[in-house]
């Protein structure tokens, strides 16, 4: 068990600490989450699986060296879900434990040896009521965590503004209908521009002379040309579709994952809380550059908002200025 628990200490040594401010609450949460990311690297390494392979994001929604857990979450919605991963593990950790014990118990306690005349019982009502009804019991909990926070997600609230995001083979349009429809597509920056240093500069020119302020490029396979601009603490409806073949647009951070169909019309919500760049990319099999199509979210406050709107001929009226929009 020592080099175990050494493990557990080191891996959560490499997990970053809280932000300033965080209450104590969150303190917790986070020690919570520091024991549990040492619990799976712990499990991962004894299975031989290289963490690096388990690569995660930190705030921005890029990979980070040694990145572990889910992303940080930039939405309530993404929070809930990893809450309930968390919870759910610690539930599955019990069961875990609980029948490895008794597996043990059993080997040890009723080998030939020590019990040399087996009992001959082949039927045990209450026992067998009990491993009925527990798992049972089990399950309908989860539930009653699981479908509230499934329906929750699925209503869409009343909402600020909409995107359009139309799914395309391999690329993704968006458009912003409450702002004089400013329409933008979002490509993959190429492999070469991440190997050659003026391509990579040109491309990242290009990209701040569309935000309007500078933009250095992340993350290879995850970083578009353009990106999607959205406003601080406000909640964004996405009416999703695709022009082909179905796709689907996931952004972890916001707790997002919906499919673009060909033809219908799919809605979805989510309100980041949080600034910053987050990457997602396209989860439903499209194509032979299905891996090539990522999504690059780029959350800003309601002013830097407001002046990008302006800076693609948007416009922007009472009733859609995003400084009085939100919270
Ligand atoms: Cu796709």
């Amino acid at each position: 068990m020592f080099p175990a628990l050494m493990l557990v200490l080191r891996e959560s040594r490499d997990i970053p600490d809280p932000p300033l401010g965080s209450d104590k609450r969150e303190s917790n949460v986070m020690t919570v989450k520091r024991l549990t990311a040492g619990f799976i690297s712990t499990v991962f390494a004894w299975l031989g699986v290289a963490t690096s392979a388990l690569a995660q994001s930190t705030v921005g929604g890029a990979p980070t060296d040694k990145g572990l857990w889910l992303q940080d979450a930039a939405s309530e919605q993404a929070q809930k879900i990893s809450d309930f991963n968390e919870l759910l593990l610690w539930i599955i950790a019990a069961i875990t434990v609980f029948v490895f014990v008794l597996m043990f118990y059993v080997m040890w306690r009723f080998r030939e040896k020590a019990n040399p005349t087996p009992s001959k019982v082949t039927h045990n009502t209450a026992l067998e009521v009990i491993w009925t009804a527990a798992p049972v019991l089990i399950l309908i909990g989860i539930g009653v965590i699981s479908l509230p926070l499934l329906y929750w997600q699925d209503q869409i609230p009343e909402t600020d503004m909409a995107i359009h995001v139309t799914g395309n083979q391999w690329n993704w349009t968006y458009n912003y209908p409450d702002y004089g429809d400013i329409e933008l597509t979002a490509n993959v920056v190429p492999d070469a521009t991440f190997t050659n240093a003026s391509a990579r500069a040109a491309a990242e020119e290009e990209l701040s002379s569309f935000l309007g302020w500078p933009a250095k490029l992340n993350a290879r396979l995850l970083d578009t040309d353009y990106r999607v601009v959205l406003p601080v603490n406000t909640r964004v409806k996405v009416q999703l579709t695709a022009s082909d073949v179905l796709h689907a647009w996931t952004v972890p951070a916001f707790g997002v994952k919906l499919d673009a169909v060909p033809g219908r019309l799919n809605e979805t919500w989510f309100e980041a809380n949080k600034t910053g760049v987050f990457y997602g990319q396209c989860s439903e099999l499209c194509g032979k550059d299905h891996a090539f199509m990522p999504i690059a979210v780029e959350v800003v406050t309601k002013e830097e908002f407001a002046r990008w709107v302006e800076l693609q001929g948007g416009t922007i009226t009472a009733e859609n200025n995003p400084t009085s929009l939100g919270r």
